[in-house]
């Protein structure tokens, strides 16, 4: 079995120190840290999830997957935020309120910072006034992001369109929206501004954006 395979399996096991040596050894390999992210430790919770899906495994289980997860990017994010880095604009992000997952929401940051720009996290089940408030405290370039991992969370991305609006900030922020179940065509119908499939397009197009080659937020 490949070394990556090896990490997905570790993962679902949920063995943390065992994921960050082979992190570790994958680097010393050559392997690049996206492929590590991708192959082995984004591939392992997948597996998780589609057995949690199925009853085949429960919230414990998943929990501990996550612990190793977590231990496997801390071990790849330096060489995920290795470069030029250089200040471009401000990022308010968070997981959408009533939403727990984290773990998407954190590679995002990373990706962000990696770039060079900074990124005020308010962590997890974020109300809109929380978003909203804290936006209102920074000057442009803005841009706040936000991820969902639930259908039933989902539209709380609305919500902060509406509140944002309601705020009189919508001119100068965009609204960034990530997250499994979130789409394009989601995006388009609650009036965000734009959609990021993964969290090194949302750091691609968030640059773009702040260094003002591309413009999404409405007047
Ligand atoms: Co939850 N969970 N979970 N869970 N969980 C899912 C999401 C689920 C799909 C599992 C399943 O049924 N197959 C399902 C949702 C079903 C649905 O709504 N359609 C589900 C459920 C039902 C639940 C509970 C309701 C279960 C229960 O209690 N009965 C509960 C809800 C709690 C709550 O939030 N209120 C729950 C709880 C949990 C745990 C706490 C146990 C744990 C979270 C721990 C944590 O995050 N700290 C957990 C986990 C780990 C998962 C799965 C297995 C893995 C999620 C993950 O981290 N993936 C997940 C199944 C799955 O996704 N395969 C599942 C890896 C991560 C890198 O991917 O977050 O998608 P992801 O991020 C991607 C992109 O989406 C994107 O970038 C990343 C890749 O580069 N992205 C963005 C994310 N945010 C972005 C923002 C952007 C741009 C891109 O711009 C702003």
């Amino acid at each position: 079995m490949s070394l990556l395979s090896d990490i997905s399996e570790l993962l679902q096991k949920g063995k943390s120190k065992e994921v960050r040596e082979l992190c570790q050894k994958a680097l010393k390999q050559g392997f690049p840290a996206e492929e590590i992210l991708n192959e082995g430790l984004i591939r392992g919770m997948d597996v998780v999830g589609d057995k949690f899906k199925r009853d085949e495994v429960y919230v414990p289980e998943v929990l501990i997957a996550t612990r190793a997860m977590k231990s496997g990017i801390e071990t790849l994010e330096p060489y995920l935020t290795a470069g030029k880095k250089e200040t471009h604009g401000t990022v308010v992000i968070g997981t959408v309120k009533g939403d727990l997952h984290d773990i998407g929401k954190n590679l995002v940051k990373i990706m962000m910072e990696g770039k060079g720009l900074i990124v005020i996290d308010l962590g997890i089940d974020v109300a809109p006034e929380k978003f909203i408030s804290v936006a209102e405290e920074q000057n442009a370039p803005l841009i706040i992001a936000c991820s969902a991992l639930l259908t039933t969370t989902m539209i709380e991305m609305e919500n902060l369109v509406k509140a944002a609006g309601e705020a009189g900030i919508r001119d100068r922020v965009t609204i960034m929206i990530g997250g499994a179940p979130v789409t394009d065509t989601f995006c388009e119908s609650i009036g965000a501004d734009v959609y990021a499939p993964d969290a090194y397009s949302a750091a691609h197009v968030a640059v773009e954006i702040c260094s003002g080659n591309r413009k999404y937020a409405v007047s």
